[in-house]
């Protein structure tokens, strides 16, 4: 077989492949080397020591269904937050505070896939307060809090299956939305595929956003069964109004690739939301019955809880006219942006040769006219020419994205011809090009998205990274690639790899959050049921088979330290408190053979780790965190006996107390000589 002819045949042309792809990138890459070369790029990235990054950048994790935040210029990766997968290196998603935050209707699940992260928003403009991102393949929104780059609240949208569209929000923050990717049978019942067009529907889901701890569904509005992709609030003078893009209005159902492809145009849905609000007050909405959950952090405990729904509020457009209106759009439109003036509306047709820009102005006089070509069940399709602005002509292959730099320049992203276009708004022309390395999706400015963008930087968020950085397997990480956009002609400055695949990011001056960044939580305030808050409260403590041990973690021990009367058999949960009150200390807890994963602890706050012996011994813990001089001293034995053994509960409080106070006063702490240094900038 090594020898057959049709083998050498395939090697010879894998050979003259990967020479093409070769000279391709090779290309390419001096291409791009000599954009780099021009003038000042490393100047322009470069952060001293020390120094602090201009924004802050919060890039999605995709298929790690985290978050991830960087420095902008210089592209250094500050923190990870874990959304909607578990994260050991933290203990999100493992210890018994934070498992209610992965609960659905599904049960726990510990991953998801994470999109758009979006910053809220005051008058258009982001606010630097919280920071969403919607969960793809199991559909949630979720809210982190950027005073403590937490994720503080999760909810589930029911009648839904696949949460692409989403976390757009409107310019106060009073809704994000989260549109179906998937239509399906709302409710979702067991049906023959093949009844795609009688059964399966979409639904967009406008959420409360503006109080935190209270998100939940407004209301839905039920759609035709196509595929409903990416969204965008109004703004300005079409504030009050939501485009969302949609593809498949063939409603195919197999083989898309080919069968969604058919037609066209597809659509924009144009959601007039406050008219939809209007009709919901009215009585217009349906009640229908929708399980899904709520999970929130409760502040001062710092413990999640989970709430189930069971319904929500269902607009059909058929009892609402004038709700939706569909702009025939080509051709199969991913993006859909709108300037921040709010008059235009732009689409990223995957399939178009064009980018289309509808008028908003047009769109409302073209509703007036009744410029009407056909209707979608109950819902006006408008005639394309009548809502149309411009066309920018020739703007190179597959547009997906648009953003705005706010001195009347769009950049939309060409993923097939891998390069970002600078075009013009109102002239439609095209400016400039910038070759990206490799097909690009999303891009991303500064406030780009909204009212008042801060156009200096512009992110390409490129989904290939082959030749950027130095082999890592046949797995890379993905690739980000900073351009300035000061001047007539963009400037490439930075390639960074990102982790996951970074879908959209947000970013925002860090001045608007970095004031705000919180340093410890107030132990007094704590008011986890477990809390202990002095070294001579701690104590172990028998319920059944579970055993409750509580314990404080301060530089550098654990307190108790020594624990007796554990049996196999049982269930213990750590309740470790981080008695410090200092920015930056944190301690960890890990224990042998534990099946999760550790706790990390922040100071001030209370974390439960639930361990299960399987088999007597003595077994250590320690603190997994390198927080002092005697870090590797921090640590502890648990003593595991026979089921129904007679050896007493014990834990040694009292005695070490006083000793290991004192002791750790007398010792200066590398992370104190940090802080202060941290302190005087
Ligand atoms: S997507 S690459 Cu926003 Cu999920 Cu466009
Ligand atoms: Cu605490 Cu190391």
């Amino acid at each position: 077989m090594i020898k057959s002819p049709s083998r050498t045949t395939l090697l010879v042309s894998a050979t003259i492949a990967v020479v093409a792809i070769g000279t391709l990138y090779s290309c390419s890459t001096s291409a791009a080397n000599d954009n780099v070369l021009v003038g000042n790029a490393a100047s322009k990235v470069y952060v001293a020591p020390g120094k602090y990054d201009e924004y802050y950048a919060f890039f999605s994790g995709g298929f790690n269904g985290q978050i991830m935040v960087y420095g902008l210029p210089s592209g250094r990766l500050l923190k990870f937050v874990s959304v909607f997968s578990q994260n050991p290196e933290t203990g999100y998603g493992y210890n018994e505070e934070t498992k209610p935050m992965l609960q659905t209707t599904y049960g726990s699940i510990p991953w998801d896939d994470t999109h758009h992260p979006e910053l809220s928003q005051t008058d258009g403009v982001p606010d630097g307060r919280w920071l969403f991102i919607n969960g793809n393949n199991t559909p949630r929104v979720a809210r982190i809090d950027l005073k403590t780059f937490e994720t503080t609240e999760i909810l589930q949208i029911p009648n839904a299956a696949g949460g692409h569209a989403s976390p757009f929000t409107t310019p106060n923050t009073k809704y994000i939305v989260s549109a179906t990717r998937f239509s399906v049978p709302i409710p979702n019942t067991d049906v023959p595929i093949d009844s795609y067009k009688q059964n399966f529907k979409g639904t967009l889901s406008f959420i409360t956003a503006d109080q935190p701890g209270k998100m939940d569904i407004a209301f839905q509005i039920l759609m035709p069964g196509f595929n409903y992709d990416l969204g965008h609030a109004g703004k300005g003078p079409s504030d009050g109004w939501f485009f969302f893009t949609t593809y498949n209005s063939e409603q195919a159902y197999q083989k898309l690739e080919l069968n969604a492809s058919q037609n066209d145009k597809d659509f924009i849905a144009a959601v007039n939301y406050r008219q939809a609000e209007q009709c919901v007050a009215a009585g217009k909405a349906k009640t229908a019955p929708a399980e899904y959950f709520h999970n929130f952090m409760d502040e001062k405990s710092r413990v999640a809880r989970s709430e189930r729904k069971s319904s929500v509020k269902m607009l059909n457009p058929q009892d609402c006219p004038g709700v939706v209106y569909y702009l025939p759009t080509p051709k199969s439109p991913h993006g859909v942006d709108v300037d921040p003036t709010g008059e235009y509306i732009v689409a990223g047709g995957k399939l178009a040769t064009v980018i289309p820009v509808h008028s908003f102005s047009k769109m409302l006089k073209a509703i007036a006219d009744k410029q009407f070509d056909a209707e979608v069940q109950g819902i006006p399709v408008l005639k394309y020419n009548s809502t149309l602005a411009g066309e920018v002509q020739k703007p190179g292959l597959g547009p997906l994205h648009t953003e705005f730099d706010g001195k009347g320049n769009a950049y939309t992203s060409m993923f097939i011809s891998s390069e970002i276009v600078k075009w013009k708004l109102g002239t439609w022309q095209v400016l400039d090009r910038m070759p990206v390395y490799y097909s690009v999706g999303h891009l991303m400015i500064p406030g780009g998205d909204s009212k008042k963008p801060w156009g200096k930087y512009l992110v390409s968020l490129n989904k290939i990274t082959k030749d950027r950085y130095l082999p890592t397997g046949p797995e890379l990480a993905q690739s980000a690639q900073l351009l300035d956009i000061t001047g007539d002609k963009m400037k490439m400055l930075l390639d960074f790899p990102t982790i996951g695949e970074p879908h959209y990011a947000q970013a925002i001056p860090a001045d608007l959050i970095k004031g705000n960044s919180q340093k410890f939580y107030k132990l007094a305030e704590n008011s986890h049921p477990f809390a202990t808050k002095a070294e001579a409260d701690g104590g172990i403590r028998r319920q059944g088979k579970n055993v409750h041990i509580n314990m404080i973690a301060i530089r550098s021990h654990f307190a108790p330290d020594n624990l007796e009367g554990v049996q196999v058999g049982d269930t213990v949960y750590f309740h470790v408190t981080n008695i410090e009150q200092d920015w930056d200390i944190v301690h960890g807890f890990g224990v042998l053979g534990a099946d999760n994963a550790e706790v990390i602890i922040a100071p001030g706050e209370t974390r439960t780790l639930r361990w299960i012996p399987k088999s007597t011994g003595i077994y250590p813990f320690y603190c997994t965190d390198f927080c002092s001089a005697l870090h590797q001293e921090m640590q502890g034995y648990v003593r595991v006996s026979a089921p129904g053994s007679t050896v007493a509960l014990k834990a040694n409080v009292s005695e070490r107390a006083k000793s290991q106070t004192a002791r750790a006063q007398a010792l200066p702490m590398h992370h104190e000589a940090a802080g202060a240094a941290n302190g005087s900038r």
